[in-house]
């Protein structure tokens, strides 16, 4: 009977914490490939799949103390966006979105790593997240709106 009421609590634990998603301030995008990460943030315009989109490489820009929704997707075999900060982790497998969602709430500069053995380059698919100030985030989108985004 003790096995039954811990089966029942962890299912509701998995489905509050993987199925049930809050409402999102924003969604982002994540292409998973060998050896790289590809971020597509909604412009201004705070939708995906527009024409202010920003793309980056390797660098995904958040705000601090909004929600986000993620779709990670992969171009090619099995790997797993891993934010250890956020104790988020997640794989991303070819054919299928995956979602889910993060709630960042202290600025800074984080790592994102893939935690899935996906070929000889799987030890360089690192990434960066910074999470950003409301108005360090505006900054940075109206550079990216426009085309004039630095590259790091
Ligand atoms: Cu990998």
């Amino acid at each position: 009977m003790c096995d039954l009421v811990i089966v029942f609590m962890a299912i509701m634990v998995w489905y509050n914490v993987k199925q049930r998603l809050p409402e999102a301030d924003s969604t982002v995008r994540v292409i998973s490939q060998q050896w790289a990460w590809n971020f597509v943030h909604p412009g201004p315009d705070n939708e995906l799949d527009t024409d202010d989109d920003i793309t980056t490489f390797n660098e995904m820009h958040v705000e601090a103390g909004k929600t986000y929704h993620y779709e990670l997707l992969s171009k090619d075999v099995l790997h797993d966006f891993s934010v250890p900060v956020f104790r988020l982790k997640q794989d991303a497998i070819p054919g299928r979105i995956m979602k889910g969602w993060f709630k960042p709430t202290k600025t800074g500069e984080y790592d994102i790593q893939c935690a899935e053995m996906c070929g000889i380059g799987h030890g360089i698919m690192g990434a960066r997240i910074i999470v950003e100030t409301p108005e360090e985030h505006a900054a940075w989108m109206s550079q990216g709106s426009t085309g004039k985004l630095a590259s790091r």
